[in-house]
């Protein structure tokens, strides 16, 4: 049996539900990057309702304007991202693990800033999704900052993208989902990071990070590929990942028990 060393990157995202890529970015085009992402966090760049706190559940210190930023959809704000090298080197990996039909879906900015202290609620991805099905995803998170496990690193549960999906439910304050789930579960992995690399995991993977108590921020850029005709049959459907209306809701209803239908 072959040992992990010899598996292709494809082989561990199919056996794990997660995998280092490596380097995805020169040092040069990380500045560039986080040139780009600062003006997004001033405001410079315009987020309007792309902007949310995904730890808004969390009391905010005051001065804090988020606990954790989240920016939907950055190329859709600020296009000249899209010729930059991120996301043609992210899709030829979303392509090697998912297959040739994986296409660009939507890309993130999540931003942890000094001692904001906020865990990103254990989830996964395709909770937030309406159910499709051809489930294959990749998200490819890509560290701006060193990440490590003070400042909030990733974490993955090992396997768990070959369980049925957990169930979903609102945060606290009902802004974002969360399921249960902990770093003590049998699997749960943390992934640190050089600024530059990047980390894949599937729409089925459990994934979370820590709070940043570092005097540093942790940002970092999110971009995620599913199959083109999923994506034809999810926008046929009036979904768009945020991109018209920016609510985060259970609509897997594989994710979501209660109601079996999932929230609209
Ligand atoms: O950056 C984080 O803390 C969370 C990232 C995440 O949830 C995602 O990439 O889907």
């Amino acid at each position: 049996m072959a040992v992990n060393a010899d598996l292709t990157l494809a082989e561990k995202f199919e056996m794990d539900g997660f995998v280092s890529t490596g380097p995805l970015l020169s040092a040069a085009e990380v500045d560039t990057y986080r040139e780009i992402y600062d003006r997004f966090l001033s405001g410079e760049i315009e987020s309007g309702d792309k902007r949310s706190d995904l730890g808004s559940h969390v009391p905010r210190r005051e001065g804090v304007e988020e606990n954790i930023t989240q920016i939907m959809w950055p190329s859709a704000l600020h296009k000249p991202v899209l010729d930059m090298p991120l996301h043609a080197r992210a899709l030829e990996i979303a392509k090697a693990l998912i297959g040739d039909d994986a296409v660009f879906d939507f890309d993130m900015l999540i931003h942890k800033g000094p001692h904001t202290h906020v865990p990103t609620p254990w989830h996964q991805d395709a909770a937030y999704w309406i159910d499709l099905p051809d489930k294959r995803a990749a998200s490819i998170w890509v560290a701006l900052d060193d990440a490590v496990l003070d400042n909030g690193c990733m974490w993955y549960v090992q396997g768990s993208h070959k369980h049925p999906l957990r169930t979903h439910y609102p945060t606290s304050d009902g802004k974002n989902i969360q399921c249960d789930c902990s770093e003590d579960e049998p699997g749960a992995t943390a992934v640190p990071l050089p600024a530059g690399e990047g980390v894949a995991h599937s729409g089925t993977t459990l994934h979370s990070s820590r709070g940043n108590t570092t005097d540093s921020v942790r940002r970092a850029y999110i971009l995620n590929f599913r199959p083109a005709e999923m994506l034809r049959l999810e926008r046929e459907r009036g979904y768009d990942v945020g991109l018209t209306e920016n609510v985060r809701l259970v609509r897997n209803s594989g994710a979501n028990e209660q109601t079996g239908g999932g929230q609209q």
